[in-house]
């Protein structure tokens, strides 16, 4: 059976859940791609954790900034700025994403629940105080190693305010994420491998709480029962088909 849009016009309360997937289109590099530049003999799960930056600084912060300074020279594309039309056509929204990148605010949503972090929030691997500078990004500049910018109050070494493996995720996002998914009666689950936990349990939260859940992912999703579906394409563009189907050509 196929997802009837017409369960998009008659939601009370959707969550969009999204993905590196969603930012895929705007050239950011998903997560499970395979790596640039100096990065490309590293996976990404070592990149991204407190114990390789402990071995290795210079090495994560250059990716970081190289990630930095591509979200800062991306744009949003139709498939965020179609989440943001969604806010005004339903009666609530909620959007959770697991992106580090600004594009959701930027293509125009008021509020995201970020899992895990922000990439132009920078802390103290040290004292863990938030740094009262952010530094502008450069130029992208493929695998380039950079020494770390130090804490003002204690010289430790600044990092990325994010969620790395091992972490755990921001408490109050993640209480919020979970009762909207139990909450909703649709989820939209877009571009996400749906492996890393506890964000994974989101759009299966909100199918046991009765939800219907449509995954749009390039790849095919396995979908269970009579309430779970998936869409295989570019988000870009099945996002704006499926708001037109809904909610009629000016949506
Ligand atoms: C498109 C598209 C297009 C492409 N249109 N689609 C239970 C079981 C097993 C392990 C664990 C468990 N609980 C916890 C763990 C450990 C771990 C974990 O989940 N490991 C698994 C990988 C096995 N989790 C954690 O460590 C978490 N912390 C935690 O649980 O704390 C409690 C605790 C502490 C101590 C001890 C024990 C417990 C923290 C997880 C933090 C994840 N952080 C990262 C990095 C963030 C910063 C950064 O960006 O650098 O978050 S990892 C990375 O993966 C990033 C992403 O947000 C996240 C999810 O990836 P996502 O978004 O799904 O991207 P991809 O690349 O995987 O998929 C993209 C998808 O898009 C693909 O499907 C494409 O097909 C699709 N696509 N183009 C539509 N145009
Ligand atoms: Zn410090």
């Amino acid at each position: 059976m196929s997802f009837d849009p017409s369960l998009l016009a008659k939601a009370r309360h959707l969550v969009v859940f999204t993905g590196a997937g969603i930012s895929a289109e705007s050239g950011i590099p998903t997560f499970r791609d395979r790596l640039s530049g100096l990065w490309e003999r590293y996976e990404a799960s070592e990149l991204a954790s407190a114990e390789g930056f402990r071995r290795d600084p210079a090495l994560v912060w250059g990716w970081y900034e190289w990630r930095r300074t591509l979200v800062h020279h991306a744009q949003p594309n139709p498939g965020h700025q179609a989440i943001a039309r969604l806010a005004a056509l339903v009666p609530k929204l909620t959007l959770i994403t697991q992106n580090v990148d600004d594009l959701h605010e930027r293509a125009g949503s008021r509020e995201a629940l970020h899992l895990h972090g922000r990439l132009d929030a920078l802390r103290c691997f040290a004292c863990t105080r938030p740094a009262l500078e952010i530094p502008k990004p450069d130029e992208p500049n493929e695998g380039r190693r950079v020494e770390p910018p130090r804490c003002t109050r204690c010289n430790g070494k600044l990092r990325p305010s994010v969620v790395w493996f091992g972490e755990q995720l921001p408490g109050d996002v993640l209480r919020a994420a979970f009762t909207a998914a139990e909450e909703c009666d649709l989820l939209l689950s877009i571009g996400t491998s749906g492996v890393v936990e506890p964000a994974a349990r989101i759009p299966r939260l909100a199918l046991a709480a009765g939800a219907t859940v449509l995954h749009l992912n390039t790849q095919p999703v396995a979908v269970q029962g009579e309430r779970e579906f998936a869409l295989a394409g570019p988000a870009g563009e099945l996002l704006p088909a499926l708001l037109r189907q809904a909610f009629g050509a000016d949506a």
